[in-house]
């Protein structure tokens, strides 16, 4: 199966991508796209639509929005609950010891990295950054 991996801003400043990717992939997983890109804020809403009524919304959108973040997209068995396991809680507190948000994130907000919810449509989010098309 197809999940989608980003690394967000707050990653991508801090120089983390490759310690990131090597976790991803020491984890079993293959990155089989990756592009660098800037939402804009219609784009980011869009993306981040079921949390809108969500207190952290306007913080998140103004987040993620504020420079560029790293899109992969993932392949593998099972590969939307494994990837969430590699990248741990959302809480970096909360996130298991050797996750990336255990190891890397410092909020609840800035926590490195997003990985799509397996119960909340993936292929959605791997549509988003990748389209359709599979050339590879
Ligand atoms: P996850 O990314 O672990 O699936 P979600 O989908 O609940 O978490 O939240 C999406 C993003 O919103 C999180 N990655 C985080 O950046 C931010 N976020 C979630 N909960 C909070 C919160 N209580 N306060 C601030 N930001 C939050």
């Amino acid at each position: 199966m197809r999940t989608l991996l980003f690394i967000k801003p707050d990653g991508y400043r801090r120089r983390l991508i490759g310690a990131v990717l090597k976790r991803v992939e020491d984890g079993g997983l293959k990155i089989v796209e990756i592009k660098t890109v800037r939402l804009d804020r219609a784009r980011a809403e869009e993306f981040y639509k079921i949390h809108k009524d969500k207190p952290f919304f306007s913080s998140l959108v103004e987040f993620i929005t504020s420079g560029p973040i790293v899109a992969c997209l993932i392949e593998g068995d099972d590969a939307a609950p494994r990837l969430r396991e590699i990248v741990g809680a959302t809480d970096p507190k909360k996130a298991k010891e050797g996750t990336i948000r255990h190891l890397y994130g410092t909020s609840i907000q800035n926590n490195v990295v997003h990985a799509s919810a397996p119960d909340e449509d993936p292929e959605r989010e791997v549509r988003f950054f990748f389209g359709s098309q599979r050339d590879r």
